[in-house]
């Protein structure tokens, strides 16, 4: 795909939407979950984003959220952030850090949740306010990344390994409901590179 043609194509495109994951946040600098740099203490993500692990020993998993709360506190939005705020794109992310947001986006489906919320668990035990391995999301939030999904006709799948379901479920509907479905991504992706410079290379 050309970006010449990509252009083309968005310009007569009636609604563009972006599924996004951890690499969309790496160049801002915070890690991705399954690469290296993902290890905390040698502990994996897996590990600790569970609910058995908060049961077994839930100040290590609420050390391990608040030194992510810290981490991305200091990071900033990048350009492919920007960019896809800029057109007003919805955005549907599997990320909870709330870059898309502070970066002016306004219409955000947070599938997995926020690092900045906390909610309870069934015991009344307050808990970060994410979605862990296991776990259902939100039906409402689910419910409105499916008629985001269905209704584009162009769908950006920004920096995810699409391993992780149900996410990894929203390219393949979008594909059988006839929209085109764009990767950006390090390699063997439709746009290979950072997406912090493919982005803004394609949307500006
Ligand atoms: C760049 C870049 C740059 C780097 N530019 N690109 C077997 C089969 C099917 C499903 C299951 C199964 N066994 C278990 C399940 C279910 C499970 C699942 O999918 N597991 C798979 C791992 C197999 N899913 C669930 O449990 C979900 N719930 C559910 O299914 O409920 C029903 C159910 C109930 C009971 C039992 C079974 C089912 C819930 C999933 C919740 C995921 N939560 C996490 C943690 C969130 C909280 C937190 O942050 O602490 O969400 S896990 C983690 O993975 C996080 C992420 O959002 C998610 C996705 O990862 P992502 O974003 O794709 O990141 P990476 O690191 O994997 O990839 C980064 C990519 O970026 C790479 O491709 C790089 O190349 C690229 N990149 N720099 C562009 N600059």
């Amino acid at each position: 795909m050309t970006i010449e043609r990509a252009r083309e194509l968005l310009a007569k495109a009636r609604r563009v939407v972006a599924l996004t994951g951890a690499g969309m946040s790496a160049e801002s600098g915070v890690p991705t979950f399954r690469g290296l740099e993902g290890l905390w203490r040698n502990y994996r993500p897996e590990d600790l984003a569970t609910p058995e692990a908060f049961a077994r020993d839930p100040q290590l998993v609420w050390e391990w959220y608040e030194w992510r709360r810290k981490l991305v506190r200091a990071c900033e939005p990048h350009a492919g952030h920007r960019a896809l705020a800029e057109r007003g794109y919805t955005i549907i992310t599997q990320n909870v850090d709330g870059l898309h947001q502070r970066a002016g986006s306004e219409h955000v489906i947070e599938l997995h949740g926020n690092l900045f919320k906390t909610t309870e668990t069934p015991e009344g035990q307050p808990r970060p306010g994410v979605v862990w391995f296991g776990e259902l999301l939100p039906p409402l939030v689910w419910e409105a990344s499916l008629e985001a999904v269905l209704s584009a006709d162009i769908l950006l799948v920004i920096g995810t390994s699409g391993v992780v379901y149900p996410a990894a479920q929203l390219a393949p509907l979008a594909r059988e409901n006839s929209a085109l479905v764009w990767e950006f991504n390090l390699e063997n992706a439709t746009f290979n590179g950072p997406c912090g410079e493919t982005l803004p290379k394609l949307l500006q």
